[in-house]
């Protein structure tokens, strides 16, 4: 447990109390998720130059109600970044982390999204560059972003093999070179996983520096519309909001959603979840928080070696 490599942010995240961290390497689970930010933070500044975010002050470290469990949370912005944001979760039980960078409307560069949940027994890891685009039915986007990565997907999907049925709606978020996974926890799986992390974000650093910024304005509110609708998704449907409830409560739990994690949801458009995603409604037109309509599928990775998609 380092604290902050990056000099330039004196923030809190990383200083814990000696106590917390005891009680964590005690555990034998322990993943130093502040390095992998640390990592992507100083990576970020050899690219651009962050800002803090107008979010930092409101969102910066808060405890669990139990007082057991603490929450650190850290937001920037760049020339091409509307929000770099992480919340890193650490209680007795579990360590989480949660980071996405979102690229301003004028670039259709994918989300970049890390999303890692670890207890004792088990590891429910996602690590991606979210596509903005439809990359199912889209071969050009998919061309565009992906093609050249493939064999990043292929090193890596050799260690983390498929975590199974998921959310199906989720697959459409998701790309070629998703790592998604579940794993028993040990030292090596987070030091590949720390590895992926970096190789990962690298890229998308790649992706956003060479981003040629797009002025025709029917193109940028289509990629205003793509993120708004990720937004959308994930405000309603993350599986962190159990978990995030219990820890902190309904009411911070939802704000932190929708104003921290998916900021822009209540600001980038006006459509609704239902909108988006009207076939989630059952038929009494009631939100089915289940997903029972669509339901869970892709017990194994729908895409082949070359990144053809094999499911519906
Ligand atoms: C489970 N998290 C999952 C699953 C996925 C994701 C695919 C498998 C279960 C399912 O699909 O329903 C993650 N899903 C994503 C991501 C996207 C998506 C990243 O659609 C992006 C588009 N997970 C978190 C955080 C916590 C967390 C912050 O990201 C906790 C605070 C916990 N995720 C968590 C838990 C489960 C889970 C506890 C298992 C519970 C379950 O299967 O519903």
């Amino acid at each position: 447990f380092s604290s902050s490599s990056s000099s330039s942010f004196s923030l809190k995240h990383t200083v814990l109390p000696l106590k917390r961290r005891n009680c964590c390497l005690q555990t034998c689970f322990s993943v130093p998720y502040h390095k992998f930010v640390d990592f992507a933070l100083d990576e970020t500044n050899l690219h651009t130059h962050l800002l803090p975010s107008p979010l930092q002050e409101k969102y910066n470290s808060m405890n669990s109600t139990d007082g057991k469990g603490a929450l650190n949370m850290l937001s920037f912005e760049a020339a091409k970044i509307r929000l770099l944001r992480s919340l890193i979760i650490e209680t007795e039980k579990m360590q989480v982390l949660d980071f996405a960078v979102f690229p301003k409307a004028e670039y259709d560069v994918p989300i970049f999204c890390a999303n890692f949940f670890t207890s004792a027994k088990t590891n429910i890891i996602v690590l991606d560059l979210n596509p903005l685009h439809d990359i199912i039915n889209h071969d050009d986007y998919k061309e565009k972003y992906f093609k050249s990565l493939i064999p990043l997907g292929l090193k890596y999907a050799e260690h983390f093999p498929w975590g199974g049925k998921l959310t199906s709606e989720s697959i459409k978020f998701f790309s070629p070179i998703v790592i998604w996974t579940r794993f028993t926890s040990s030292p090596q799986k987070y030091d590949i996983l720390y590895s992926a992390f970096r190789d990962y974000y690298k890229v998308w650093l790649e992706l956003i520096d060479t981003a040629v910024e797009e002025t025709d304005e029917y193109q940028i509110s289509r990629n205003l519309e793509a993120q708004h609708r990720y937004l959308a998704w994930r405000t309603e449907k993350d599986p962190g909001h159990g978990v995030l409830k219990k820890l902190i409560g309904d009411t911070l739990a939802k704000d932190l959603l929708r104003s921290f994690l998916f900021n822009g949801v209540d600001e980038l458009g006006s459509k609704t979840f239902n909108d988006y995603f009207s076939h989630y409604l059952d038929e009494e037109g009631t939100l089915n928080k289940k997903g029972g309509v669509v339901g869970k599928s892709f017990e194994n990775r729908p895409w082949d070696a070359t990144g053809n998609f094999l499911g519906q």
